[in-house]
């Protein structure tokens, strides 16, 4: 009897049906995560995608967004050669050009400007993608421009300054050996799922956890032991009056405060004001919870506090918030040392490999001194201060106003104007621009603005050094060539390195050369890492030590982790303050605007703008939609699927209503994203955090309206 299966129908890899397994990684969100594919290919094609049991990281495991790969890789829109605007900016018109033509023009536009206008009129914009950024900032540095500048001024950064401010340099959790996780605006259901299993690992051995999230989520059901639920963006008066509860009660850890902090008295005397009543008025949160709070702090023998990279930062006091809230590990002792917080043990990329790598050398060595200051430095002191590199949420404004500062030339990797606020600003500055060149896989909105367009690859069509917790590393290779004539980011730039004549052996010499040079102190090749099937951990590093950073010294100006920043009070001419002082989010009229609007809490089937057009991803909530609760749902008269108005001082947007019990009275949630209905077109591009140049999506302030 004949052999019934039928190999290809069932996609069962092997010689009877030509299907051979290969493996990549998925690079639709952050590279700390890039989980293992495993692809199915038949005559070159991708067939069928599923995660790699082998891989230490996601162990099989897929989310949401992983399994839309191969649609993603697939979108409609993708672009298959380099594009030569025909058309007028915007009208999207554009003809097919060779690499070559394009990337003379590309190179010949950025000396041109430079010759100009000097080399700070070319600017260099990367969006979500990481991989290739060390790459690109060290291409800018080469080119002799600081304006190199990423989404990183709208994410995760603003954490990092706070850290900064207080120790120099970033503290991660050491979830791994806590009695007390604090998830801080952390819902990792949706954002970040690897955590969930880590969290309830934890929790199995004795940890427990506190949530402060304004709204109920699968985390604060499935994984609190208490959820603290303040209002949006009022969380640094949520943790000042933690911190006046265990000052009150001398709950703090007096001898580390004395060896090893500096401005605790000053400090001390602002808290007092943060009684928990006044805890509970500023933030909705009842006063017996913010007691209950810090008796959990008190009664754990350690704690340790994930910041999150947004919904923290995203708001007018973000980044003081963040410090407030970083204060309460600094008093009670829990820095440097077991299951509290402490430094990065080696990065590239920013993730905890493990083992040491030339990644900050490599990407700063070329900074080019004696520049003009980046884009922002005078609006956002402290960022120029602290990061010194282009505050990307000014560049519209720079372009703007057309004077002697103002870039002239862009060059976007991955850029999407979407991102920002008030958008309609972006295209008035596209429209102002010498010349704008766009890397993308997808004819975006902001492409269409572009002069040129230049077609990347997905990560399953091109190789890429990995860096995994744990000492693993590896290095992809390509699964299927690259789609018509898309190529390889980091292809891209070594082509532009070399035409615009740049001296730099690596840049020049392309993308291996240059982790080469990232990897030289490690016992590895670049082949070793290509031949391995999946990563491989490197032995023979030893895990951090604890306690070392304090014995080494800190790095800050007093030396000391500091409650209030010196930094700060030696430039009052900023007008900051130097200790971690409490402001409401900023509302202009709070009558007028009586609902602080979210948006951009994260959703399981979206990232930013990548996914809304993925039909897999999209019909999991096919229409941008508002959440609001029940109270106000039945006091503005309004049911499911209802259209309802979100009025701002910059414009309006109709949205389907979903309510909901899960947000609280008086706020209202939107995704961000959307081609069609883009609620950064409507959020005041002014309404900055002044400290870290961050916008406030998330304390946005407007009212609603059923229509
Ligand atoms: N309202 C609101 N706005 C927000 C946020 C929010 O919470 N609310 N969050 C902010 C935060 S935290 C972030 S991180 C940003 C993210 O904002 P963006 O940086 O805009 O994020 P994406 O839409 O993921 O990606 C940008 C572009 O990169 C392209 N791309 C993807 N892969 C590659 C690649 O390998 N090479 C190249 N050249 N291009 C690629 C995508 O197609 C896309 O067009 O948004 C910010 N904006
Ligand atoms: N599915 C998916 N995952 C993503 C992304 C995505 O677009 N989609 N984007 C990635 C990126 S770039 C980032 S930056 C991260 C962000 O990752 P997270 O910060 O984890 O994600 P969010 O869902 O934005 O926020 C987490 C929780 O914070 C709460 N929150 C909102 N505002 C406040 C506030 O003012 N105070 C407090 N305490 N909590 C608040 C929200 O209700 C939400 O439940 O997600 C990453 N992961
Ligand atoms: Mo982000």
């Amino acid at each position: 009897m004949a052999n019934k299966i039928n190999y290809n129908k069932g996609k069962i890899p092997g010689d009877e049906s030509g299907i051979e397994l290969r493996y990549s990684v998925c690079d639709i969100c952050t590279p700390g995560m890039h989980c293992g594919l495993t692809c199915y290919v038949k005559d070159e094609q991708i067939i069928k995608i599923e995660g790699t049991k082998e891989h230490p990281f996601n162990k099989g495991k897929l989310c949401t967004k992983g399994l839309g790969n191969r649609q993603y890789m697939n979108r409609e829109d993708r672009i298959l050669t380099p594009l030569k605007r025909v058309g007028e900016r915007g009208e999207g018109k554009f003809e097919p050009i060779s690499w070559d033509e394009a990337m003379d023009i590309v190179a010949s536009k950025m000396l041109e400007a430079k010759e100009k206008y000097g080399p700070e009129s070319v600017a260099f914009y990367v969006g979500y993608s990481k991989w290739f950024r060390f790459m690109l900032r060290r291409l800018a540095y080469a080119f002799g421009t600081p304006n190199f500048g990423t989404e990183s001024s709208s994410c995760f950064t603003s954490g990092v300054m706070a850290w900064q401010l207080i120790a120099q340099e970033y503290m991660q959790q050491d979830m791994a050996n806590t009695d007390l996780f604090i998830g801080w605006g952390t819902n990792s259901f949706f954002s970040r799922w690897p955590m969930v299993g880590g969290m309830e690992a934890n929790k199995k051995r004795g940890m427990k956890v506190i949530i402060v999230d304004p709204r109920i989520t699968p985390t604060t059901e499935r994984i609190a032991d208490l959820h603290l639920r303040p209002h949006l963006g009022t969380d640094g008066a949520l943790a000042l009056a933690i911190a006046n509860v265990l000052i009150a009660n001398d709950w703090v850890d007096k001898e580390f405060i004395d060896k090893y902090t500096y401005g605790y008295e000053k400090y001390a005397e602002y808290v007092k004001e943060f009684t928990p009543e006044k805890g509970e008025e500023l933030t909705g949160v009842p006063a017996a919870d913010i007691i209950k709070a810090a008796e959990m702090i008190h009664q754990s023998k350690s704690a340790c506090i994930t910041e999150s990279s947004a919904p923290l930062g995203h708001h007018t006091n973000g980044m003081q918030n963040y410090r407030a809230m970083m204060s309460l590990l600094v008093i009670t002792g829990n820095f440097d040392r077991k299951g509290g917080q402490r430094p990065l043990n080696h990065s590239f990329i920013e993730i905890d490999c493990g083992f040491p790598t030339k990644d900050h050398k490599f990407q700063y060595e070329l900074f080019p001194e004696g520049t003009k200051p980046a884009v922002g430095a005078k609006e956002h002191p402290l960022w120029h201060a602290l990061r010194n590199e282009m505050q990307a949420n000014d560049l519209a404004f720079n372009i703007l106003r057309q004077d002697e500062d103002s870039v002239r030339v862009l060059f976007g990797g991955g850029m999407n104007y979407r991102m920002f606020t008030q958008t309609e600003n972006y295209i008035e500055a596209f429209k102002k621009l010498d010349f704008f060149v766009n890397v993308d896989l997808f004819m975006t909105d902001t492409c269409k603005w572009a002069d040129i367009v230049l077609p990347a690859c997905s990560s399953m069509e091109r190789g890429e050094f990995k860096s995994y917790p744990g000492c693993f590393i590896w290095h992809t290779t390509p699964v299927v060539k690259p789609m018509a004539e898309s190529k390889s980011d980091v292809d891209i730039y070594t082509m532009l390195a070399n035409k615009l004549g740049l001296e730099d052996e690596y840049l020049c010499g392309g993308y291996e050369k240059c982790i080469e040079y990232v990897i030289e102190d490690l016992p590895v090749t670049v082949q070793q890492l290509k031949d391995a099937p999946h990563p491989f951990k490197l032995e023979g590093f030893a895990p951090y030590k604890f306690g070392s950073t304090l014995e080494r010294g800190l790095k800050t100006p007093t030396g000391k982790l500091e409650l209030c920043s010196k930094l700060i009070e030696d430039n009052p001419q900023w007008g900051l303050d130097a200790l971690p002082t409490y402001k409401p989010p900023f509302n202009p009229d709070p009558e007028k605007y009586p609902i602080l609007l979210c948006a951009g809490t994260r959703i399981p089937n979206a990232l930013h703008t990548r996914l809304h057009e993925v039909p897999w991803e999209r019909h999991l909530l096919p229409e941008p939609s508002v959440e609001m609760s029940m109270e106000d749902a039945d006091e503005y008269g309004i049911e499911l699927g209802d259209d309802v108005e979100v009025v701002t001082n910059i414009g309006s947007l109709t949205f389907k209503a979903i309510p909901t019990a899960t947000v609280q009275k008086g706020e209202i949630y939107i995704y961000h994203g959307y081609r069609e209905l883009d609620i950064n077109s409507i959020l005041d591009g002014t309404n900055l955090d002044p400290y870290s140049g961050f916008p406030a999506y998330r304390s946005a302030f407007c009212y609603i309206r059923r229509k």
